[in-house]
């Protein structure tokens, strides 16, 4: 099996139903990603190592899924040049939005490509993660058209399906 390009991190186990939805997606397009536990908050030392030797590790982009005070991916690309994807994960009474406003709202110079919270955002997170890669990859450009294809194909079933 290849070396990973992508990096997955996510601040909790208790993230992990959620952010298998990146690594499926990136599964989907043949691109092979690590995946690990770190904390912005409980390990902050093992986030910031993380982050610092990604580059050299060869990974190309890095996922970075938390909940509540999501400070996780903002914490990542303050130590790293790639490109960190922030997914704000629902984990708490506050159904993802204090995840959402914490991973969005970096200050300038720092950015984070924030994607949706949950299942959603996470999937989107590994897509994001593909186009990123196909930027200079022929082959997951073509696997990004032929899932944009299939996507057009489901659509137009599913009209097809309601319709009267
Ligand atoms: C965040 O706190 C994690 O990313 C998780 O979403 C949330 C709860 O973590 P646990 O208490 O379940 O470990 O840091």
């Amino acid at each position: 099996m290849s070396n990973p390009v992508v990096g997955i991190v996510m601040g909790s186990d208790s993230d992990f139903d959620i952010m298998k939805a990146a690594v499926s997606a990136l599964d989907d397009f043949g691109i092979p990603s690590e995946v690990t536990v770190s904390s912005a908050h409980r390990t902050p030392a093992k986030s910031a190592e993380y982050a610092r030797t990604a580059r050299e590790r060869g990974l190309k982009v890095i996922i970075a899924g938390a909940g509540m005070a999501a400070h996780l991916a903002g914490f990542m690309a303050a130590e790293t040049t790639l490109p960190v994807i922030g997914v704000p994960i629902d984990a708490g009474p506050l159904k993802g939005l204090d995840a959402l406003l914490a991973t969005v709202q970096m200050p300038g110079g720092v950015p984070v490509a924030t994607v949706s919270i949950g299942k959603a955002g996470a999937k989107n997170a590994g897509i994001l993660a593909a186009q990123i890669i196909a930027t200079a990859d022929v082959e997951v450009a073509a696997k990004l058209t032929a899932y944009k294809e299939r996507l057009v194909k489901e659509v137009e079933a599913k009209a097809k399906r309601i319709a009267k």
